[in-house]
């Protein structure tokens, strides 16, 4: 079970609920635009230089319909996708602008343009200040290069291969403006995307806002509109997913243009004051490649004193993909995933990284450097215990392991395959995991198995009422 494979992308969570919507508006006056939006830039020749060769497969080089996007070309128009209502919405006639952010590896010509021209035909020209483009050592250089032709567009090349996280940091860097937005480089922003979130970090600079995530079709580049009442979650094996908003909050929710709280962030789109960015430690530069960071920056962010939020009224497209189109240096995805998980468990979980190598036993074994920085960051900053993130944040999130609904036989089979790594004990009468000990809930037939702090005198902990 425990294969390389369980750390691939897990199938469909992280892919949001969608809507399918109907009718295109066309895009008006565009190309007397065209011009002064791309200055010198030779979009024809810059898309017709890297085209899929007839017979190579589409799929192969990115793992989404290669031919599909290059049909579409630099730009296309997209649906409104916004509620009815985000449209009267009004914001500050002076918002501050923004570095825009994107860090690629190997991006196929026609996603990286088009996320570039949507940042430029979709946003206010005075509030984009720049996009930086950091080109993570890509095989062509030119892909990054020539783009920089296009005025606002700045590009970056790694001497090596450094990851999405480093990359981050170093487009950060070199920012020039006071806010950053990150984007992926397979994106098309939305009306008004950007507005809403500047802004509320202009309001209060501890937010850190994300869109909401539309999805673009890896098959046939289709725009989909996705659910309005998701928000990002996970389970202890640190893998996100997309969850419905708890139900006490959506009846609470009177105005669908209100920001939704959510717990962590899916990762590569958000906006974030510059200088709390660098104040709180930008992200955990010892994190290679891919994955974590996402779990880092969330934790970090709300113990530390600030906020996540999505907002209804902002909508940017991602082609969610179903695995990695780039290899990973150590050969696969699950080296960089466990360590850089495991990194942000040992910093920021506290007790609670127990249930994190409950559910991820081998990342027991994986060697994960340093993390005294991050400790002392963490220490310096004065953040709160992972206890209140669980208590005030999250507490949706069940301490209950996956055994929960199992009972017998089938419960002990489960423990010894999956959490052979743990030290369980059994120690009559309790069946003990550090101070945690297995206990049901009720007595009464089909009752679940839940994990309690350890206490000899009561009877739903005993082995006997377990194991019946
Ligand atoms: C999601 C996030 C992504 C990141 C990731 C966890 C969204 C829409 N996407 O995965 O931003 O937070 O979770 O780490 O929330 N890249 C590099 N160098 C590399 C590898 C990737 O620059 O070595 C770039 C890549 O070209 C892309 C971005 O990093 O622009 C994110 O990578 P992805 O698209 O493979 O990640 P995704 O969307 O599956
Ligand atoms: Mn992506």
């Amino acid at each position: 079970m425990m294969n390389s494979l369980f750390w691939e992308k897990q199938p469909n969570h992280h892919i949001p609920r969608f809507q399918p919507l109907f009718g295109m508006k066309t895009l008006k006056g565009r190309t007397e635009q065209q011009g002064k939006l791309l200055g010198s830039f030779d979009e024809k020749d810059y898309l017709s230089r890297k085209l899929l060769k007839p017979g190579d497969d589409p799929y192969r080089d990115h793992a989404f319909n290669v031919q599909e996007s290059d049909r579409l070309g630099g730009e296309r128009a997209i649906r409104d996708t916004r509620h009815y209502r985000c449209a009267s919405m009004s914001y500050d006639a002076e918002l501050p602008s923004t570095s825009i952010i994107i860090t690629f590896h190997n991006e196929a010509r026609s996603t990286l343009l088009r996320t570039v021209k949507s940042v430029l035909m979709r946003s206010p020209p005075s509030l984009v200040q720049e996009i930086i483009l950091i080109d993570d050592f890509s095989s062509d250089p030119e892909d990054c290069q020539l783009l920089a032709q296009i005025p606002k567009v700045r590009c970056l090349r790694n001497v090596r291969r450094e990851g999405l996280i480093r990359s981050r940091v170093r487009g950060a860097n070199a920012a020039s403006a006071s806010i950053l937005t990150f984007l992926d480089s397979h994106c098309e922003v939305n009306t008004d995307w950007l507005q809403p979130m500047i802004q509320r970090v202009k309001e209060d600079h501890t937010r850190v806002v994300s869109p909401i995530i539309d999805v673009i079709s890896l098959d046939n580049f289709a725009y989909l509109a996705a659910s309005a009442d998701l928000r990002g979650g996970f389970d202890w094996s640190l893998h996100f997913k997309w969850e419905q908003i708890p139900i006490e909050q959506k009846m609470a929710r009177s105005d669908p243009t209100q920001p939704i709280r959510t717990p962590v962030i899916a990762g590569g789109i958000f906006v974030m004051d510059r200088s709390w960015f660098n104040r709180l430690g930008q992200y955990d530069t010892r994190m290679d490649i891919w994955g974590g960071e996402n779990f880092e920056l969330s934790f970090r962010v709300w113990m530390c004193g600030g906020s996540l939020e999505i907002l209804p009224c902002s909508r940017v497209g991602h082609v969610f993909r179903k695995r990695h189109p780039y290899d990973f240096p150590e050969g696969n995805a699950g080296c960089c995933v466990c360590r850089n998980t495991r990194r942000a468990a040992e910093v920021w979980m506290d007790e609670y990284k127990q249930y994190y190598y409950s559910a991820r036993p081998s990342a027991q074994g994986k060697v994960y450097g340093s993390i005294t920085d991050r400790v002392a960051l963490r220490k310096r900053l004065n953040c709160k215990p992972f206890r209140w993130y669980m208590e005030n944040v999250y507490p949706e999130l069940r301490y209950e392991p996956p055994w929960k609904s199992l009972n017998g036989s089938a419960l002990l089979e489960t423990l010894t395959i999956f959490y052979n790594f743990q030290r369980w004990e059994l120690i009559e009468p309790l069946i003990r995991q550090q101070d945690l000990c297995l206990a049901i809930s009720a007595f009464a037939p089909g009752s679940k198995v839940k994990m309690e702090p350890c206490n000899t005198k009561e009877a739903r902990q005993v082995r006997t009422s377990v194991f019946t």
